[in-house]
Formats: C-alpha cells, sequence, structure tokens
C-alpha cells in the first residue's frame, strides 16, 4: 500500500517538509492548489531530493500541460473530469511516446531526474491516471482501463458524490459511491492496474487500505496544517 497527500500550498519549502513526512508520493494539485506551472516546477524540484515520489494532478486534460509537467520530471499524472474512454485516450496518449501515445520528445528535467534511458523507459514507469469522479465516468469505468498505456483509475469521492447528486458531500459510506468503489476494485484487480482514491477522512482512508485500493491519497498539506493549528487550545 502506498501513502499519498495533496499539495496546494505553492511553496518549496512546504512541498519538501509533506515529502519529507513519511508518504511514499506526494501529488501536487495544479487543479484546485494555489501553484501555476512556475510554482509546480519549483516544487518537483524541492520534492526531488527527499525520498517521496511527485505526482502532479492537471488543471483539466489538455495535453500542452501534461507534456509540460512530465518534461519538468513528475513521476505521474492524474486528470481529474474525464467522462469518455475518447477523453482517456487523449489524457493517456499524451503522457505515452509512440507507438503508444502522441508525447512530443524533449523531455527537458525528465532525462536529468530519471536517467539517459528515460524516453524508453517513461511508458512503463510513468503513471497516467484517469479520475472518476462524475456519474458518465462511473458508468465507463470499465472501458477505461483497456485504453494502451493506462496506469488505473484514481476515484474523486467529493466530485463523484456532488455529480450523482449525493447529498452527503465525498461519504465513501454512501451506498452508491460503494458501488463505484467496488466496480473500481474489481476492475482494476481483473485487469492488473492500480485502484486509486482520495479521502479527506484518516479512518476513511485507512479502511480504503483495508479494501485492496493500492494507493490513497490522505488530505492536504493545507487541511493538515489548519487541523494541527486549530488543535492547539489556546484557551487553556
Ligand atoms: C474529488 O474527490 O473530487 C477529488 O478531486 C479528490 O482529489
Ligand atoms: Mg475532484
Amino acid at each position: 500500500m502506498h501513502w499519498n497527500t495533496f499539495l496546494t500550498i505553492p511553496s518549496p519549502w512546504t512541498a519538501e517538509i509533506m515529502a519529507r513526512s513519511g508518504f511514499d508520493s506526494v501529488t501536487i494539485d495544479m487543479q484546485h492548489g494555489l501553484m501555476d506551472f512556475q510554482g509546480a516546477f519549483a516544487m518537483l524540484q524541492a520534492i526531488s531530493g527527499t525520498p517521496a515520489k511527485a505526482f502532479v494532478r492537471l488543471p483539466w486534460n489538455d495535453p500542452a500541460v501534461i507534456m509540460h509537467v512530465l518534461d519538468a520530471g513528475a513521476s505521474g499524472v492524474i486528470c481529474p473530469g474525464l467522462n469518455t474512454r475518447q477523453e482517456v485516450e487523449t489524457f493517456v496518449g499524451a503522457c505515452r511516446y509512440p507507438p503508444l501515445g502522441y508525447r512530443s520528445y524533449g523531455p527537458i528535467r525528465a532525462s536529468l531526474v530519471f536517467g539517459p534511458d528515460y524516453v524508453k523507459e517513461s511508458n512503463d514507469k510513468i503513471l497516467a491516471l484517469p479520475m472518476i469522479e462524475t456519474a458518465q465516468a462511473a458508468e465507463n469505468l470499465e472501458s477505461f482501463l483497456d485504453v494502451p498505456g493506462v496506469s488505473g483509475l484514481f476515484i474523486g469521492p467529493y466530485d463523484l458524490s456532488v455529480s450523482m447528486g449525493l447529498s452527503r458531500l465525498g461519504d465513501i459510506h454512501d451506498p452508491e459511491i460503494q458501488k463505484v468503489i467496488h466496480r473500481v476494485l474489481h476492475a482494476c484487480q481483473k485487469t492488473n492496474k492500480l485502484a486509486v482514491i482520495f479521502s479527506a477522512n484518516l479512518q476513511y482512508a485507512k479502511e480504503l487500505a483495508a479494501m485492496g485500493f493500492d494507493m490513497v491519497c490522505y488530505a492536504s498539506d493545507s487541511t493538515l496544517l489548519q487541523e494541527a493549528a486549530k488543535a492547539i487550545d489556546l484557551r487553556r
């Protein structure tokens, strides 16, 4: 089991702190986090000196951004908001060099970080994880797994509950979310792909790890910082 956390604070320093805190990897969140490309690039550099791998959650399914963050040295990318197999083909194709995909040559930092065989090895080593976070994606999830070069599936329980019109936001115990969880676990096990999920709740995160997810992304730098600050009882 692989533990990850999300980085939303646009700072190489907080990125380094989080990457030295015991997580197997960290995800620079360019969708809801506060960093632009230059901010993410500096964070990738800071994480390089730590034991943790650096993934990037993309702002959206944009091949230009995908290739840019991979060339900058991300070990994997997570794509939000996908609905159809065709959109997943666009996403995964941008992560893979031909013949698997259509990624353009130019690993300016990636070949420095991962070595001279990067282009040969990256199709196998770099993670490409489409998110399942809409009702439509949930319907189609099995079809995403035979897109050439896809590494697995990443459930976003918050958007999924919004998209499905559920009353409890991000609640993994909701029966509708449970159905998606079981289908993702089953489909990924059957195809030998990674099952990944996010949880802002530690008890839920541990439950998900016990259920058989390969990677659980627990909380973020912002929420953990705020929780630690709030836990100080200043009035006693
Ligand atoms: C969601 O739950 O919607 C997410 O994007 C979590 O990362
Ligand atoms: Mg989401």
